[in-house]
C-alpha cells in the first residue's frame, strides 16, 4: 500500500490573523507574520483508502477535527481534480486544540503528504496555498524561521544575522475551548464594534514586524506583538457573545512580566491566542533570566521553549 509520512513544525502568530476575506477559499481579512516552532508539530502518516479516515494520536478523531478534515479533503479534491480518499494517521506533539496552532501544523502536514502522494508537482508556496484551505495558519506552517502570510500568499521572511529569539510557551491549561478559533473569529468579525480597528490598524502591525526582524529591533518587535495580541482580544470581549480565551492565571503572568520588565527593561514581551496559554518572546541571552523569574513566581506552570523551526517536509 502506497504512504507517505509528512511533518509540519507549529507556528506562533507575532501579528495575528483574525477573520476572514473569503470564506470558502479561506483568504485572511489581515496580514500576519508568524514564528515556525522548532520540534513542536503534527507527523502524519497519509495512504489511500476507501473512505477518509482520520486518527489523531491513535484515537478516531473527534467530530469537529474530522469535519474539518473532510471539508479539506473536499476542497482539495474538486481543485485538483481526482477522487482518491484518504486516511490519515496524526501524532501532535503539542497539546491538541488549546490555542497552540495545532490545526496549522495538522494541514500543513497534510498538503504537504497529498502532494506527495498524488504526485501534484506543486512548489512550496502553492503547497502552502493548499494548507490554507485547511486553516489559513497553516499556511506559514510549510515554511520555516519567521514566516508572512498576506493575502492568499506566505513566504519566508529576512531575519538580522545574529537575532536569535525564542519562544516560551506556558501551559496554563490544556481544557479544550468553548469556541473554535474558526467561530470565534467569525462572531468577532460580525459583531464586534473594535474589529474594524483591529483590520485598519493590521498593516502598519505588519510593515513594523519585517522591519523589526530585518533590522533585529526587539523591542519594536514584542510591542508590535503585544499590541496585536491586545487588540485581537479586545476585539473579542467586546463581541456577541463576548469572549475570552483568557484564564486568571494568564492574566497574573502577564502581571509577572510587567514586574519583570519594571525590574529589567523591555526585555520580554508576551503575547497568547485562541487559549489561555500565554507565549514569551525573549531574545536567547535573557531566555534563563527571564524563565527563572516565571518559574519562581509559578512553580506549577510548564513550560515549552522553542526556537525558530524548520520547514515542513516529506520523510
Ligand atoms: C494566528 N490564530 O494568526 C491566529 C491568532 C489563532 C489566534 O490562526 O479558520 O485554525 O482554520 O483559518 O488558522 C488559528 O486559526 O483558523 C489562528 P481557520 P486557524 O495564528
Amino acid at each position: 500500500m502506497k504512504q507517505v509520512v509528512a511533518y509540519a513544525n507549529a507556528n506562533i502568530a507575532l501579528v495575528k490573523y483574525w477573520g476572514k476575506a473569503d470564506v470558502y477559499n479561506n483568504i485572511p481579512q489581515v496580514p500576519s507574520v508568524s514564528m515556525t516552532l522548532d520540534g513542536l508539530g503534527t507527523r502524519t502518516i497519509l495512504s489511500i483508502c476507501d473512505e477518509d479516515l482520520l486518527f489523531i494520536n491513535d484515537k478516531p478523531a473527534q467530530e469537529d477535527a474530522f469535519k474539518k478534515y473532510k471539508i479539506f479533503l473536499d476542497k482539495t479534491r474538486k481543485t485538483y481534480n481526482f477522487k482518491e480518499k484518504f486516511k490519515a494517521i496524526s501524532y501532535n506533539n503539542i497539546p491538541y486544540e488549546a490555542g497552540l496552532a495545532s490545526s496549522a501544523s495538522s494541514f500543513a502536514a497534510l498538503a504537504f503528504g497529498l502532494n506527495k502522494i498524488l504526485d501534484l508537482g506543486l512548489n512550496k508556496s502553492d503547497v502552502s496555498g493548499l494548507a490554507r484551505l485547511g486553516s489559513a495558519s497553516a499556511a506559514r506552517s510549510i515554511f520555516g524561521g519567521f514566516v508572512a502570510l498576506k493575502d492568499m500568499k506566505a513566504y519566508q521572511v529576512e531575519v538580522k544575522k545574529d537575532f536569535l529569539l525564542s519562544m516560551m510557551i506556558l501551559l496554563i491549561s490544556e481544557e479544550k475551548k468553548e469556541y473554535s478559533s474558526t467561530q470565534a473569529m467569525q462572531i468577532t468579525s460580525k459583531t464586534s464594534p473594535f474589529f474594524n480597528a483591529f483590520v485598519e490598524n493590521s498593516m502598519n502591525d505588519f510593515n513594523d514586524a519585517l522591519e523589526a526582524l530585518f533590522s533585529g529591533n526587539f523591542v519594536l518587535l514584542g510591542q508590535t506583538m503585544e499590541h496585536s495580541f491586545l487588540k485581537m482580544h479586545a476585539s473579542m470581549w467586546v463581541a456577541k457573545p463576548s469572549i475570552n480565551f483568557l484564564k486568571p492565571k494568564s492574566f497574573q503572568v502577564i502581571e509577572s512580566i510587567y514586574k519583570i520588565r519594571d525590574k529589567l527593561k523591555d526585555i520580554v514581551f508576551f503575547t497568547a491566542d485562541a487559549g489561555p496559554n500565554i507565549k514569551i518572546l525573549v531574545e536567547n541571552h535573557n531566555l534563563l533570566l527571564v524563565k527563572n523569574y516565571i518559574e519562581k513566581d509559578f512553580p506549577d506552570i510548564k513550560i515549552i521553549i522553542s526556537s525558530p523551526g524548520l520547514p515542513a517536509y516529506v520523510e
